[in-house]
């Protein structure tokens, strides 16, 4: 038994200067987790609302009382009893009483107070039983940003270095070495354009997607030569945000999902994509499972507003082989048990996963303990900006820790 003592919430801002909540979770040997919830930005319909009217000021002045009072007393150890005092106490299925973000702050604060208490690295208590700890996750790094993360820049919202070396060390080194040489072409292709950086910290330009991928491309296949290292060009496409009435949006042309298909597949080939994620509308099952099929073989097909991180909705995903991967966002469904057995049934039916920050998130490090112990294939925090860095750096504190680099 690790009984808590102590719970409580505060107002805190994320990396976009919108407020958020902190959780403090402490126990009575001494356990003590700290964690913030990030925000999204590109949300899914089918996430659990982030706040309940009126926003963190209603969790503070309404909420919090009676909720902390709740978890007074509880098992740190015993996660699955805590997340469902979370949810009964709260009552609805989306958390829109006390909000996820509340829920997700709490959650995640449990389990690293555990971890604190127990003296064991957070990784360790989220770990899955088929997980030893000693294989990493790709860095699934965001270079170039449009969509709504980026103002006057192309609508695909991200363009990713995947990079997948056998040691963590040479993932970071070579997806910031790719991050790097875009700021350099860019620089040269557009020497007079002021550029800007998006949410996430990847470049902002006035380019198209096409141009974006190639620039991307280019920068992989001289990262590959240079450092030796597998780093091949990915995309988050956050396609519902383009999405309107039966269309894909895109400024110089509309097409449609069986378009999209076909468009996004050439993309695949053409510029050699290792990672693709939400490439169509976050109800189109069907156009997911048609693009695996294409190409399901040579890259990672990813559901994100697509699964929302719902156990429910991945179960649908996999009967309709609508992805090889999920993307996993502790947040989307608001406690780490609802998290892990999404984690647990994509495993289950050979889905990879990949563990996500959000476009608005903080300096913290748990989301590498999760992409760990969850076995991910990735963990997808972007790179630059210091709310970015505390993740890769606490995976690479996590690594040399288990002696594997
Ligand atoms: C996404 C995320 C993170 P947001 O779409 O995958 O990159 O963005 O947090 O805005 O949903
Ligand atoms: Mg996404």
């Amino acid at each position: 038994m690790s009984a808590i003592t102590e719970v409580r919430l505060r107002r805190v801002y994320d990396s976009r200067g919108k407020e958020t909540v902190e959780a403090t979770v402490r126990t009575e040997d001494g356990g003590v987790g700290v964690v913030g919830a990030p925000s999204g930005a590109s949300t899914g319909a089918h996430e659990v609302k982030a706040f309940p009217t009126g926003g963190v000021a209603t969790v503070l002045s309404g909420v919090a009382g009676p909720l902390v009072k709740r978890l007074i007393g509880l098992d740190a150890a015993h996660q699955a009893g805590f997340d469902a005092a979370l949810h009964e106490h709260d009552g609805t299925p989306e958390f829109s009483r006390i909000g996820g973000n509340t829920a997700t702050a709490l959650s995640v604060a449990c389990a690293s107070a555990r971890a604190v208490e127990a003296g064991v690295p957070l990784w360790k208590v989220l770990k899955r039983p088929e997980v030893d700890g000693r294989s990493f996750p790709a860095i699934v790094g965001n270079c170039l940003n449009g969509g709504r993360h980026a103002v006057g820049g192309p609508e695909i919202q991200e363009f990713i270095a995947f990079s997948s070396a056998s040691s963590p060390e040479d993932s970071v080194r070579a997806a910031f070495a790719v991050h790097h040489e875009i700021g350099e072409a860019l620089h040269r292709q557009l020497p007079t354009h002021a550029l800007g950086r998006g949410d996430e910290g990847g470049w902002v330009a006035p380019i198209g997607n096409f141009v974006a991928l190639q620039i991307l491309a280019d920068a992989c296949a001289s990262v590959r030569d240079r450092l030796r290292v597998p780093v091949y060009p990915g995309l988050d496409l956050a396609a519902s945000e383009f999405y309107r009435d039966g269309m894909y949006r895109y400024r110089e042309k509309a097409v449609d999902a069986e378009g999209q298909v076909a468009l996004v597949a050439e993309m695949v080939d053409r510029f050699s994509l290792r990672y693709v994620e939400d490439p169509f509308a976050e109800e189109d099952f069907h156009s997911f499972a048609a693009l695996t099929r294409a190409v399901g073989g040579k890259t990672l097909v990813v559901g994100d507003d697509l699964y929302t991180t719902s156990r429910a909705r991945v179960e649908r995903g996999a009967a309709e082989k609508s992805s090889n991967a999920v993307l996993i966002k502790v947040n989307q469904v608001g406690t780490l048990t609802d998290t892990l057995a999404t984690v647990d049934f994509s495993r289950a039916h050979h889905m990879e996963t990949i563990a996500s920050h959000r476009s608005g998130d903080l300096p913290q490090g748990w989301l590498a303990h999760l992409a760990v112990g969850a076995g991910s294939a990735g963990i997808k925090c972007g790179l630059l900006g210091g709310e970015r860095v505390a993740k890769l750096n606490e995976l690479l504190s996590v690594a040399a820790a288990t002696g594997a680099d």
